[in-house]
């Protein structure tokens, strides 16, 4: 009798220990222990070898010890059913959470197009401050003391320190990098530039620019024009035609803007062009000999050419964005009709 007792004892802390990590491994637990030859039924059989005096005891331990290994069989069959089906509740075809991707700024797609461009003809890229001081944004550039440019109408000045403004163009970069470099120079500045104007559809109080200058001995107009050219036919592909007009800027002489022929119309006149077949998309010129000299570089040794243009100007003809206010507004029903677009 304590024989069995011992047994049953020994069989439960065995199938306490008892895993099962695949079906087979479950239905052979199922097979030692519950089989109609199993262990199970073995034990039960002992019945008949007990007194009938302690029938009743053992028939309570038996049912336990049944009942034991018959939960213990349903907890391996559940937990073996979890690692090898995914959960019935779950429905394993429904599409993820969309990921909301964001989206480049259309500014800074085709500014990234801009210097990628210029990159490739071998110009390097300069950044530098907002805030700048009088010399490098005006003076340094020849810019007179009394040039409009400089106005409280058009410049802003910083309260604190009215020595100091928020660039109105990059060519305060540029003026910094011949402050530090030698020729020759090869460089492109996109940047922010701020210019004191009422906010409509035509006019921001700041945007975005690309300078370009090139100094170097025997630097020509042609250079200037055949660089341009190769730009526009990259930006705008080899169909544009492009027409240079004479200009004026206080840093170049001569000066140049140049125009391509509408990509809206191509040429036969609509609004954007008003007419002409032609748009403008960017200033130029032979660097002004004064603004050589500010820098210690002799204008008889060293010529350079210099370009500016509006990367919002560029955007608007590219992707026919109307309003300048849109670029700052971030709209989302605007920004994202970029995505995919890097
Ligand atoms: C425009 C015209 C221009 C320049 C920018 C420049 C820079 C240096 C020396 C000489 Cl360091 N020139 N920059 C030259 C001609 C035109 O910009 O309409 N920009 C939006």
């Amino acid at each position: 009798m304590e024989q069995l007792l011992q047994q049953i004892a020994l069989y439960r802390s065995e199938i306490a220990a008892a895993e099962a990590g695949t079906p087979e491994a479950v239905e052979e637990f199922r097979i030692k222990w519950l089989g109609t030859k199993g262990l199970v039924k073995a034990v039960m059989a002992e019945m008949k070898t007990v007194p009938a005096d302690r029938k009743k005891e053992f028939g309570q331990i038996l049912n336990d010890f049944k009942l034991f290994v018959e939960e213990k069989y349903e907890a391996l069959k559940q937990n073996n059913s979890r690692l090898q089906t995914p959960d019935s509740r779950l429905d394993w075809s429904l599409p993820g959470t969309p990921i909301p991707v964001g989206t480049r700024h259309p500014l800074n797609i085709v500014r990234n197009q801009i210097v990628s461009i210029f990159k490739r003809l071998g110009f390097a890229v300069a950044e530098g401050p907002e805030i700048e001081d009088d010399w490098h944004n005006f003076g340094a550039m020849n810019l007179p003391e009394d040039h409009t440019a400089r106005d409280m109408q058009d410049t802003f000045y910083i309260h604190q320190n009215p020595a100091w403004l928020l660039r109105t163009h990059t060519s305060s970069v540029q003026a910094r990098v011949m402050e530090t470099q030698k020729p020759p120079i090869r460089v492109i500045c996109p940047g922010r530039v701020y210019r004191n104007e009422t906010i409509s559809a035509r006019a921001h109080c700041f945007f975005h620019q690309v300078e370009g200058l090139y100094i170097d001995e025997n630097v020509s107009f042609a250079d200037l024009k055949q660089t341009l050219y190769f730009f526009v036919q990259e930006m705008f592909g080899k169909d544009v035609k492009v027409r240079f007009r004479p200009s004026y800027f206080p840093f170049t002489e001569p000066s140049a803007e140049m125009d391509i022929s509408c990509l809206i119309c191509g040429g036969s006149g609509c609004n954007i062009c008003k007419h002409t077949g032609w748009v403008e998309i960017l200033g130029s010129g032979m660097v002004h000999p004064k603004v050589l000299e500010n820098f210690g570089i002799d204008p008889n040794k060293y010529t350079g050419f210099a370009f500016g243009m509006g990367v919002e100007r560029i955007t608007q003809l590219k992707y026919q964005v109307n309003d300048l206010r849109l670029y700052s507004q971030n709209d989302i029903r605007f920004l994202k009709q970029f995505t995919g677009v890097v």
